[in-house]
């Protein structure tokens, strides 16, 4: 019985609510895709004119940014406020333009049967994009990947350079995620003229620019445009229930043929929608959960068109891990078995290149995960790169999926359009990460003022949405430990709890953590009877500051909180405790402020990556959590080859 009613939740995935009509498949090669990178320097000018509307009055778009005006040199992908000596840029609001020319094959012009894409992998927050001086998209919101087909447009005169131009806009209001608003201060004898501030209720510095890749990608004019996976097994037999689809053909014939990692087919179909079952499957288990984790197949889609003019066959190939998600009252299951998260919490956030998206980092941050023994992190306070879900993918590393959803605080940020929006986001986030074995949850906002009385009704939205987009995870928000802030809690599959006992409340006094922390999870747990995550603790510490006895910001101190807050997990992970994610991974950006030296500094290591005190803490305590809990790799009986 409970087999059939799982199989009806799988299939429920294939008819979900979503409102968007097309995919958001990575764009990857293959024998019938290119893809062009499009990152590097780029021209830029931000338009500082008293309406930062000028680019638009003067239509900038129309001709080389160059001619219009002066233009500096500007990274792709990076967050321009840090890129300049310039402190207006820094704290720049309002439209900024980037400009490229680029080169397209004469082969992807000349092949009427193939579209060519423009894709953004983000940029924050409001975005305009023109090729040639044609607008062909504009999107809405951060951190989310956007496309358009421009094809069409390159042809009409091939003989032109494509020129793209994209407008950026940081500009926060009362509707976007995350919320903000501009304030102007018209006292003259206390403001110089025109002078306004962005208020932000979020403690990350507002980063702003062409975050993520810009590419061109081709696919044949009938294409694989989505394809969706939701796994499952029954004993040794694997099953992936997937769902492909088409555009650009009224009939086509597919062939999704699953391999190994030895490139070996272990099952296949012809169907556009169906299951394929793997005998002797070897599941995708999380990072010190299993001794071979990380597991993943790869699906390969192959798809054959006939129109009158020609013959199509697009090839797209996606890494797929097999596995289950489940929540009890006490437990969260993977594969059926009770996994305890031992994380971070993190921010995409370094020094010179704000948000930019930056391999070597990202490297550098899977190897400090590893190191650590953190099996899982939260991608606080918004979704990320794309890159990151396929390394958790490939390294074990589970994650819950946040999207950006942070600082709702404003009571107008409740209504109709917000949530509409939200809405939107969430459906765009489900359709980028639903394919990801690593994505285990959603996460639907990050402490909002869920006390104020619209909350009910919006988190109910929200939270019923989300779960009708994908049955098949479990779906949380996130909330700080003040207990009468509970009304998205009835609607969620796991509460998450935020809170800093010694640090925002009773500062200095480490002895109240035992009996506050405890009290949170009684108080929690005794009304919903949900899993608990601590889905935040920390304090900050400047890296260098010491002290015995500790005194808050000395590396001590950051230590002794840990310390406590470890003794009460300890005892309440043997009940209904599923686990805990430090307050932060590394020291991050924020706005200028009295209660910030240059950023938050509750990273258990510097922002450069170093560790501090506590580092050391969580290292071996997560490698005992994971000796108690999983089963370690085999290299992890030979010396550390991070
Ligand atoms: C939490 C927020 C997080 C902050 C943290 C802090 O969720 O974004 O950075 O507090 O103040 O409440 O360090």
């Amino acid at each position: 019985m409970l087999g059939v009613f799982r199989v009806l939740c799988l299939f429920a995935v294939f008819e979900a609510v979503c409102l968007l009509d097309t995919g958001m498949l990575f764009p990857r090669e293959s024998s019938s895709r290119e893809v062009k990178e499009l990152n590097g320097r780029w021209d830029f000018r931000a338009d500082k004119s008293p309406n930062r509307n000028q680019g638009f009055e003067k239509a900038w778009y129309k001709s080389r940014l160059a001619e219009t005006g002066p233009v500096i040199d500007m990274p792709v992908p990076a967050s321009y406020n840090d890129i300049t000596q310039d402190p207006t840029l820094r704290d720049f609001i309002g439209w900024v333009w980037y400009e490229r020319e680029v080169v397209v094959p004469a082969r992807w012009i000349a092949d009427e049967g193939t579209r060519v894409v423009l894709r953004v992998g983000s940029a924050h927050y409001y975005s305009v994009v023109w090729v040639n001086g044609v607008k062909v998209t504009e999107h809405n919101g951060g951190h989310l990947p956007f496309e358009a087909e421009i094809g069409s447009l390159i042809r009409k005169d091939p003989t032109q350079p494509c020129r793209i131009t994209i407008a950026v806009n940081n500009t926060l209001t009362l509707d976007t995620l995350p919320p903000g608003n501009i304030q102007h201060m018209d006292d003259h004898t206390k403001y110089p003229d025109g002078f306004f501030v962005q208020n932000i209720y979020f403690d990350f510095f507002n980063y702003a620019g062409i975050h993520r890749s810009v590419l061109l990608y081709t696919t044949p004019k009938a294409y694989v445009d989505d394809i969706t996976v939701v796994t499952d097994f029954l004993d040794n037999t694997g099953l992936v229930y997937y769902k492909v689809s088409v555009q650009g053909a009224a009939t086509a014939t597919l062939k999704a043929t699953l391999m190994d990692k030895n490139g070996r087919c272990v099952a296949s179909s012809s169907e556009p929608s169906g299951v394929l079952k793997v005998v002797d499957v070897n599941l995708w288990w999380p990072y010190l959960m299993h001794e071979n984790p990380a597991y993943l197949y790869s699906m390969e889609v192959r798809l054959m068109a006939t129109d009158s003019r020609s013959t199509y066959e697009d090839v797209y190939t996606l890494p797929v891990g097999i596995r289950t998600v489940n929540v009890t009252s006490t437990q969260f299951l993977i594969n059926n078995k009770p996994f305890y998260f031992h994380g971070v919490n993190k921010h995409e956030d370094s020094d010179i290149r704000g948000k930019g998206f930056d391999w070597p980092l990202i490297v550098k941050d899977f190897n400090l995960l590893k190191w650590l023994g953190a099996n899982s992190f939260r991608t606080s306070h918004y979704p990320y790169a794309e890159e990151i879900l396929q390394m958790c993918d490939r390294h074990g590393i589970v994650v819950i999926d946040e999207c950006p959803g942070v600082g709702i605080k404003d009571i107008r940020s409740f209504g109709n359009s917000s949530l509409t929006h939200h809405l939107a986001v969430m459906d765009e986030l489900v359709r980028r990460d639903k394919n990801h074995a690593s994505v285990v949850m959603w996460s639907v906002a990050n402490e909002p003022a869920a006390e104020m009385p619209p909350a009910d009704f919006y988190f109910k939205t929200l939270i019923k949405h989300t779960k009708a987009l994908d049955p098949s995870r479990p779906v949380t928000f996130i909330t700080d430990s003040n207990y009468a802030r509970d009304r998205g809690a009835p609607y969620v599959d796991v509460i998450c709890v935020n809170s800093y006992f010694s640090w925002y409340h009773d500062p200095g006094h480490l002895e109240v953590i035992p009996i506050q922390l405890k009290t949170q999870f009684e108080n929690w747990y005794g009304k919903y009877q949900k899993p608990i995550i601590q889905s935040e603790y920390g304090a900050d510490a400047v890296a260098g500051f010491h002290s015995d006895p500790p005194v808050m910001f000395s590396e001590e101190y950051q230590k002794a909180v840990l310390q406590s807050y470890h003794n009460v997990l300890d005892q309440k992970r043997k009940q209904y405790v599923i686990g805990e994610l430090i307050w932060n991974f590394a020291d991050f950006m924020t706005v200028q402020g009295i209660t910030r030296v240059v950023g938050n500094k509750k990273g258990i290591f510097t922002r450069e990556r170093q560790p501090k005190a506590a580092a050391f803490i969580l290292k071996e305590r997560y490698w005992r959590l994971a000796n108690e809990t999983g089963r370690l790799p085999v290299w992890t009986k030979y010396p550390c080859s991070f």
